[in-house]
């Protein structure tokens, strides 16, 4: 029988985000556990959540000095680039459906001509019950919402700092460059861009 768990609104997780001290963001535990312990409320996402056929849609729930909240919703077989973060924290999950994260170790780059090599490393599923952290070692990775899952899926990430770049990498060509990240949604409105 599966065992019920007790969520939390939204509103909650971002309480509790905005009295974690610096401290919390310098290291992945805290978080990760905080989300393990506050599943958010299926619910409680309903103003954040915006669906795109061509890609998976960014809104931005908060976003403070420390860290920034945001919603990710991908439409079945959706896929990110491989990429990193920027050297920042981050924290993943998975209040709706089940996505895959795949990691990697990148064993060299040059961002400035452009070239990188990868390595595969593990894989690990996300879901309700199964928050995850980057881990800070090897922070490159992707996320998919398989076809196979047959599912919507919504993911929270917690990213400390926040940024509005990243590099995305090709594994198969080798290949690496910088890209800006855009939001769909700002606070549940519609974001200018
Ligand atoms: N980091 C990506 C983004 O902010 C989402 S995939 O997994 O973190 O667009
Ligand atoms: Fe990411």
């Amino acid at each position: 029988m599966p065992i019920a768990v007790k969520t939390v609104p939204i509103e909650k997780l971002v309480e509790e985000l905005r009295q974690l001290p610096e401290s919390a963001f310098h290291e992945i535990e805290t978080v990760r556990r905080l989300l393990e312990e506050m599943p958010v409320s299926p619910d409680s996402l309903a103003p954040y959540l915006t669906w795109d056929r061509q890609h998976y849609t960014r809104n931005l729930i908060d976003r403070r000095p420390l860290y920034e909240l945001i919603a990710i919703c991908w439409e079945v077989g959706q896929v990110s680039s491989v990429h990193n973060h920027r050297d920042q924290n981050c924290w993943m999950a998975a209040p709706i459906g089940r996505l895959r994260v795949e990691n990697f170790h990148v064993v060299e780059q040059d961002l400035r001509a452009g070239r990188c090599q990868l390595e595969q490393l593990n894989t690990v599923e996300m879901n309700a019950s199964n928050p995850c952290a980057v881990d800070p070692a090897d922070p490159v990775h992707r996320v998919l919402n398989p076809r196979e899952f047959n599912q919507r899926a919504v993911s929270l990430h917690v990213y400390s700092r926040p940024f509005d770049s990243c590099v995305v990498y090709s594994p198969e060509q080798g290949t690496c460059g910088e890209i800006r990240l855009h939001f769909n949604t700002e606070y549940g409105k519609a974001a200018v861009r």
